[in-house]
């Protein structure tokens, strides 16, 4: 018998069993037609979990509720993973972030946002206290964070799993950038790991909350659990006739999309395109075709180049999680794929790796909105690029053509975002 889940659509804690289940190589089936609200009252249901709580592992042995030992047990299941690392004591400190996670992480942000979601009564000391917790233990592990990229030793554990499952919905419903930014390390960790792959096909398409939401009125059990599961995406339901107000805002013609700054700078003499096809289609003689060709089309005016250097290279001690981070940069650029064109070239032989970037944005600054909504941009300094100073020129010219050594180093690797 396979292993079934039975969990609503998007519930992060339903998410803690199916990426270990990716992680450690073990499928897991969701339970068809379950309906939240419904299907957990039901007595089969409550035959499996009395508490009518999910999620709930159906196993051959019999079934399994709370999230983190569906974790553990699918983590398990199969010998050779490192999801509960290699040793004892990463077998402890796996276990200890996952407490720490459930009571000083997710206690403290469910007992925020609930209330103001309607879920809980509201109590405007308890928020307090809440906040304040959720601050202390935040805190505390981005102190552990500013030396490791991971909870525990060089790669994702189950450890890591449960903590993102649960900072998710904190970074969804109600931890704003200018909240989290007092946590540095929390954030570059949050987004790098919520963006690992294996992780990322759940966490779909998600931003951050950009306010706090207000406090809304008590809602009935029913109504609380239902508008608690955040919305499933391919399974459109019937619905009761809304009222006619919430009907016609909603039929409104959508509004126009506001032009983006950027296309209303005078027009350039630089077609971005000419560049990114000059440079993907120069096999040989790289110097003489693709660099000449970028100086004749460079326009000073209408763009600018700039260099970046990441913060932190003193974490880059593993030469493929360095490789993610960089191709995980370059992903969340995908925003800005018609003003910028961008190198980074990951150097040395040995760790620590350095990660040094060249990018091309339309316009004399980097472009706000990439700024504001890349996250990957506060990891690096950045510095326009003087190119009236030779020395800075050549820097670009190595920088495009990925110059070896560079900087009398040799390069691990170079991306190129066009
Ligand atoms: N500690 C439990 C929490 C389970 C839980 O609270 N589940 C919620 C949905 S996320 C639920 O089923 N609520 C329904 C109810 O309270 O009746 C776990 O980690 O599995």
């Amino acid at each position: 018998m396979a292993l079934v889940l039975h969990v609503g659509q998007e519930n992060k804690n339903g998410f803690k069993g199916l990426i270990a289940a990716e992680y450690a190589g073990v499928e897991v089936k969701l339970a068809e037609n379950f309906e939240m609200g419904v299907t957990n009252k039901s007595p089969e249901f409550l035959k499996m979990n009395p508490l009518g709580k999910v999620p709930v592992l159906e196993t051959p042995d019999g079934p399994v509720f709370e999230s983190n030992a569906i974790a553990r047990y699918v983590a398990r299941l199969k010998a050779d993973n490192q999801l509960y690392g290699s040793s004892l004591i990463d077998y402890a400190h796996v276990e200890q972030w996952m407490d720490f996670s459930a009571m000083e992480i997710d206690a403290n942000i469910s007992r925020w946002v609930y209330p103001r979601l309607g879920y809980m009564q509201y109590i405007p000391l308890a928020e307090e206290g809440a906040v304040a917790a959720l601050k202390r233990a935040l805190d505390a592990l981005n102190i552990h964070l500013a030396s490791n990229t991971y909870l525990v030793g060089h790669s994702v554990t189950l450890a890591d799993i449960v903590m993102i499952c649960n900072l998710y919905y904190g970074f969804k419903l109600i931890m704003t950038k200018s909240f989290t930014s007092e946590f540095p390390h929390v954030e570059r960790y949050f987004w790098t790991v919520a963006n690992q792959p294996k992780i990322k096909k759940f966490l779909v398409d998600f931003k951050q909350a950009e306010s706090v939401p207000a406090v809304q009125s008590a809602k009935k059990p029913a109504q609380a659990k239902e508008s608690a599961k955040p919305k499933a995406k391919a399974e459109p339901k019937k619905e009761a006739p809304k009222p006619k107000a919430e009907a016609a805002e909603e039929e409104e013609a959508p509004k126009p999309k506001p032009k983006n700054p950027l296309d209303l700078l005078p027009p350039s003499k630089m077609i971005l395109d000419d560049w990114k096809r000059l440079y993907s289609n120069t096999k040989s003689n790289f110097r003489e075709v693709a660099i000449k060709g970028f100086w004749d089309m460079y326009d000073p005016e209408g763009y600018s180049l700039w260099f970046c250097d990441y913060k932190y290279n003193d974490e880059n001690t593993v030469s493929f999680v360095t490789l993610n981070k960089v191709s995980g940069f370059l992903q969340r650029m995908d925003l800005a794929r018609k003003y910028a064109f961008g190198k980074m070239l990951i150097i040395g032989n040995e760790p620590p790796y350095k990660v040094k970037g060249l990018w091309l944005f339309r316009g004399p600054e980097i472009p706000k909105f990439v700024m504001d909504e890349c996250y990957d941009m506060e990891l690096y300094d950045w510095k326009k690029a003087d190119i009236s100073d030779e020395e800075q020129k050549e820097r670009v010219n190595q920088m495009i053509e990925d110059h070896e050594p560079f900087e009398g180093e040799a390069l691990l690797d170079a991306k190129c975002f066009k």
